[in-house]
């Protein structure tokens, strides 16, 4: 399929390495895909699910001990630990490797190698970056397939080019001792083995688009983000796009596929998801930021998905998606999962392949179960999502779970101090029911498992980008669905709502609302938060606006704790933003 010299060397060293009986190229092909989901159904990989009701879907289960990302058994192989940072793993590339190809030699005997070529972003866009993934799993292979523009072409867009990410994929057995994720920036070089699971071993995504990607990006001058991406088109027909950040369990996937309240519905507004997970983005020649998303699917959390909470993401996986650990409704050969209704299937098995009812108690679906959904499935996909120009990003916005702390919505102050504010980001656990503030977990800018090299290095890059771009830079917000009352109930509605938030920061970055000046950052008037048709008083608003001075003071003597594990490389700007802040907090 290619006669690029480095591509056919690297290939054969992995199959001298692994010793595959078959090997076969993915050529991108319905008709390959075809027969490889035919086999793994003969082999029990994957299930086929009803075709009248679920066309083109199937199941898959996981190992029981396979089931999510494994942050502690994943490295950053980079010559000096410096490099890597105090939040990553680190391994010394030349031990990593040895320990990595003893565990993968001989481990494709009985086995066909699959080698995946794909693209990160459209195929000949200014964004795309290549890769080729070897692997052993078909799962994986069709997986890909969703999650990648993969084939012929990307090969063809490569040439005899050399700039490609090198992934090698091994299952082995499945061993929990014996899995490990590698990244080897300075090689453009991952290897993950021992694990089936989505984010393991799909290693276009977490591994490439922002480990891999972030090294990357820092040295060739853009950026790769943990971001959604959505557009918001108003009545005029005018189109904004935000970029926005959260650490997991924030609704990231819901807001891409915000579904306006029926007052915006009325008035013409709608929503356009470009991307639901990663953002790649670039100084375009205008000077302004430009995002893509490098995905080609959704790789979402199934649990809680349904027809209020995600009507978009549910109708997504109605065909051509590949379920992982949900439950298996043996009565009409489909999947349910805890959260989709109230009528847990009675003839099912559950994410293990057991028999179960629900009436023991436990869970059918793993909590972390998973779709793989094709993007071009959503209703409210972007007409932008395939153009490989990307799109204008107006605002960026940073988000967190804060039960008091952080108001629904505010602005930084300048890019430096929106810098400042993404790497102080956090979500705490709250117990519901007493309201009581539990555990705060920093997770600056979403990137904790994901930053590619030094966090301090990274928030560096991002200081320098801010330079760049000037006055063209998008202005940086921060938001917080999640501010509890006494007891313990959510404020907020969040949701669809949360484009009224979304609304006054657009107006902000036309310059069209004003805003109170806090020592956080710029505030909301109630009054300039849309409330039209939603049954919330604007003293509730200005309750969730209120920044409570004695939780900042607080607050900035953690930040203090927390800059602390990255000693001398915070940037000098970021420790003045926190001087600053504690003498305006004063
Ligand atoms: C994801 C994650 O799966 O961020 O997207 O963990
Ligand atoms: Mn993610």
């Amino acid at each position: 399929m290619t006669k690029n010299p480095s591509v056919l060397k690297w290939i054969e060293e992995q199959k001298n390495l692994v010793q595959p009986d078959e090997v076969v190229w993915i050529d991108g092909s319905e008709e390959q895909l075809e027969a490889l989901r035919a086999e793994a159904c003969r082999t029990g990989e994957i299930i086929k699910l009803n075709q009248e009701k679920l066309p083109g879907c199937y199941l898959h289960r996981t190992a029981i001990n396979d089931v999510a990302r494994v942050e502690h058994r994943t490295f950053i192989c980079t010559e000096t630990e410096e490099e890597a940072g105090p939040t990553n793993n680190w391994m010394p590339p030349a031990d990593a490797y040895k320990m990595l190809y003893d565990i993968a030699r001989g481990s494709y005997k009985g086995r066909t190698m699959y080698i995946i070529p794909y693209s990160m972003g459209p195929v000949g866009s200014p964004f795309a970056k290549y890769g080729i993934e070897v692997t052993d799993s078909i799962y994986v292979v069709l997986n890909m397939a969703i999650m990648t523009r993969i084939g012929k072409s990307v090969l063809d867009a490569l040439g005899d080019s050399n700039d490609w990410v090198r992934g090698l994929h091994c299952k082995c057995d499945i061993d929990e001792e014996k899995r490990y994720i590698c990244h080897f920036p300075q090689d453009n070089t991952i290897i993950s083995v021992n694990s089936g699971y989505g984010g393991n071993v799909l290693l276009g995504k977490k591994c490439f688009a922002l480990r891999i990607a972030s090294y990357l990006g820092r040295k060739e001058g853009w950026m790769a983000e943990h971001m959604l991406i959505l557009g918001i088109e108003n009545p005029k027909g005018e189109v904004k796009y935000i970029a926005a950040a959260f650490p997991s369990a924030c609704g990231k996937t819901n807001l891409a596929m915000l579904i306006p309240p029926e007052v915006y519905k009325k008035k013409g507004y709608k929503v356009w998801c470009v991307g639901d997970d990663i953002a790649w983005m670039r100084i375009g020649e205008d000077g302004r930021l430009w995002a893509v998303n490098p995905e080609n699917g959704f790789f979402g959390v199934a649990p809680g998905t349904n027809m209020k909470s995600n009507p978009n993401a549910l109708i997504s996986t109605q065909k051509d998606t590949i379920f992982t650990n949900v439950v298996h409704n043996l009565d009409d050969n489909t999947v349910w999962w805890e959260g989709l209704d109230n009528n847990p299937p009675k003839n099912a098995l559950n994410w293990k392949g057991e028999k179960w009812d629900g009436s023991d108690g436990t869970k059918g679906a793993h909590p972390n179960s998973r779709f793989t959904a094709p993007a071009k499935n959503c209703p409210c996909i972007s007409p932008e999502f395939d153009s490989g120009k990307g799109v204008p990003i107006d605002a960026i916005v940073f988000g967190g779970r804060r039960a008091k702390t952080a108001p629904l919505v505010y602005q930084s102050r300048d890019w430096s101090h929106g810098v400042f504010v993404g790497s102080i980001m956090a979500s705490e656990t709250t117990a519901a029911a007493t309201g009581a503030v539990g555990v705060v977990r920093r997770d600056p800018m979403a990137m904790l498992p994901f930053c590619g090299y030094h966090m301090a290095d990274y928030w560096a890059h991002w200081l320098e980008m801010g330079e760049k771009l000037g006055d063209k830079a998008p202005k940086i917000f921060n938001v917080n669905w999640f501010r509890l009352d006494d007891n313990g109930k959510f404020i907020w509605p969040g949701f669809g709502e949360n484009l009224r938030v979304l609304e006054w920061i657009i107006n902000r970055c036309e310059g069209k609302a004003d805003a109170v000046e806090t020592p956080i950052g710029y505030v909301p008037k109630a009054e300039d938060i849309n409330l039209e048709g939603l049954d919330f008083s604007i003293d509730t608003l200005k309750g969730i606006l209120e920044v409570d001075n004695d939780l900042w003071v607080q607050e900035t003597a953690e930040i203090e704790e927390f800059y602390k594990k990255f000693g001398d490389k915070v940037p000098a700007a970021l420790k003045e933003q926190l001087e600053m802040l504690k003498s305006r907090l004063k």
